[in-house]
């Protein structure tokens, strides 16, 4: 697709949605299998909806980098399933009581609400087990390293730690720069990646990809922190007001609020910079809904 052809982004991101719900449903043992309460709870956080961002960027990375599902196989499908649990799983250890402590998440009781402290946590380690299962199956190593270390101490993990660290504390733009570029941006950019690498991209390509990532990740949760202020409880399917709350180091509490939009804005434009106009253009169109999303 071309830059001059219309894209329809939200038919685009509505239709792949269905499919990875589709493909989740097929990748998590069915809620009558034992141990029941375990893959009940799995499926009740993964099923429960959200915007399925980071697998979307996936397809749309691999779709842009030319990569044919058939000479593929099932690589891509595997991929984008296992890095919507990984994500689902740290939206489950985050709401638990020593983390974020939150009772409300995609509109629906959190997990350790439901089903209880423990049944969450093995929920949410679980995902994460059957996400590295499904990225050993794409075949490629490189992808399997590339999201361990994502989300590990130098990446999600990390910047959660950092977060942590940070509650009540005064930071600078430099810290709290850092905290979302690990905490969020770190999987949204290797989601990119990884549809990137499974499309065997060229080096210059996969580079520029990244930065379009990194950029998109840290408006993604820059704009997470407006809305924790400015959105609304019922699109969002959580509690608003919550960082300030809980004193926690936001974005917008660094800079204010509308050099925080401004940053946010400046991002977007940078990620597309990166991208080539000429190719497909579904990238700029996911970049630009993340810059106005209101959940
Ligand atoms: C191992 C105890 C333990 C914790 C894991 C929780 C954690 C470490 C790291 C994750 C930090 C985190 C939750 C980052 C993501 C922040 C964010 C913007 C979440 C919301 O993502 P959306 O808007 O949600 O994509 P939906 O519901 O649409 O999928």
């Amino acid at each position: 697709m071309k830059q001059t052809e219309a894209v329809d982004i939200q038919e685009y991101l509505s239709e792949k949605c269905r499919l990875i719900d589709k493909l989740l449903d097929e990748f998590i043992p069915p809620a009558t299998q034992a141990p029941q309460s375990l893959h009940q709870a799995m499926r009740y956080s993964v099923m429960a909806g959200g915007k399925r961002i980071r697998p979307i960027l996936a397809l749309a990375a691999f779709e842009y980098c030319n990569g044919e599902q058939t000479r593929t196989g099932r690589a891509i499908e595997y991929a984008m399933a296992g890095l919507e649990m990984i994500h689902t799983y740290s939206l489950i250890h985050d709401d638990l009581p020593c983390m974020d402590d939150d009772d409300l998440r995609r509109g629906q009781q959190t997990c350790h609400k439901k089903f209880g402290e423990a049944t969450a946590v093995l929920a949410g380690d679980a995902l994460h087990d059957i996400a590295f299962g499904l990225m050993a199956k794409t075949g490629s190593t490189e992808v399997v390293t590339e999201l361990a270390q994502a989300i590990g101490t130098f990446g999600m993990i990390g910047g959660q730690m950092a977060d942590v660290e940070a509650e009540g504390r005064d930071i600078s733009k430099v810290e709290i720069t850092e905290i979302h570029n690990c905490k969020t941006g770190s999987l949204i950019r290797s989601s990119v990646r990884i549809g990137a690498i499974l499309a065997k991209a060229d080096y210059k390509t996969l580079m520029s990809l990244s930065k379009y990532g990194e950029k998109i990740g840290l408006a993604f949760q820059i704009i997470d922190d407006i809305l924790d202020i400015e959105g609304s409880q019922e699109l969002l399917g959580k509690k608003v007001g919550s960082d300030c709350l809980k004193k926690k180091a936001t974005y917008p509490g660094v800079v204010g609020l509308k050099p925080a939009r401004q940053d946010a804005d400046r991002l977007i434009d940078d990620a597309v910079s990166y991208l080539n106009s000429f190719g497909d253009n579904r990238l700029i169109h996911i970049a630009l809904y993340i810059g106005r999303r209101e959940k």
